[in-house]
């Protein structure tokens, strides 16, 4: 058994878009637990260190602006290798070349902005779970 938790956040163009539902369907029907969830609007500091191994690059700046434009769902997926699992329902960052069947794939689209706007975030670690959920949900 390698039953994980992975933080998934439904970023705040799925939640704008009303996308938020058709993301836990997903999750549900995966056969993965929803253990955790919130609504709210990030605050800098927390996206700071959400988005910490990507200080510095081009795209930084104008992520965590996106990140703080609105209301994400944050969410505790539980499950046996749901970390992996759900970074495969997800598709890969670019919408546009996401397979189709992902939800990048089927619901994303490229906005022409400076930063890939994704619908959903998946950790991609079991470290960066912990370290993640501890950003989220501190004392989960
Ligand atoms: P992922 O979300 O697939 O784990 P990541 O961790 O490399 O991707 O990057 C975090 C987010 O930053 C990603 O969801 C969208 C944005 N991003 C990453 N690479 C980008 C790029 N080359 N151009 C614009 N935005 C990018
Ligand atoms: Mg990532």
């Amino acid at each position: 058994m390698t039953t994980e938790r992975s933080l998934v956040l439904v970023k705040p163009d799925g939640v704008r878009r009303g996308l938020t539902g058709q993301v836990l369907a997903r999750i549900e029907a995966k056969g993965y637990t929803l253990a955790a969830l919130q609504i709210l609007t990030p605050d800098r500091a927390r996206l700071e260190q959400h988005y910490a191994e990507h200080e510095g690059k081009p795209f930084y700046e104008p992520l965590l602006e996106f990140m703080s434009s609105g209301p994400v769902c944050a969410v505790v997926v539980e499950g046996e290798r749901c970390i992996e699992g759900f970074r495969a329902l997800a598709g890969t960052t670019d919408p546009t070349a996401a397979a189709p069947g992902s939800i990048r794939g089927d619901l994303g689209r490229d906005w022409g902005s400076k930063v890939q706007q994704n619908i959903v975030h998946g950790s991609d670690s079991p470290e960066s779970a912990a370290r993640e959920i501890g950003i989220w949900f501190p004392g989960l």
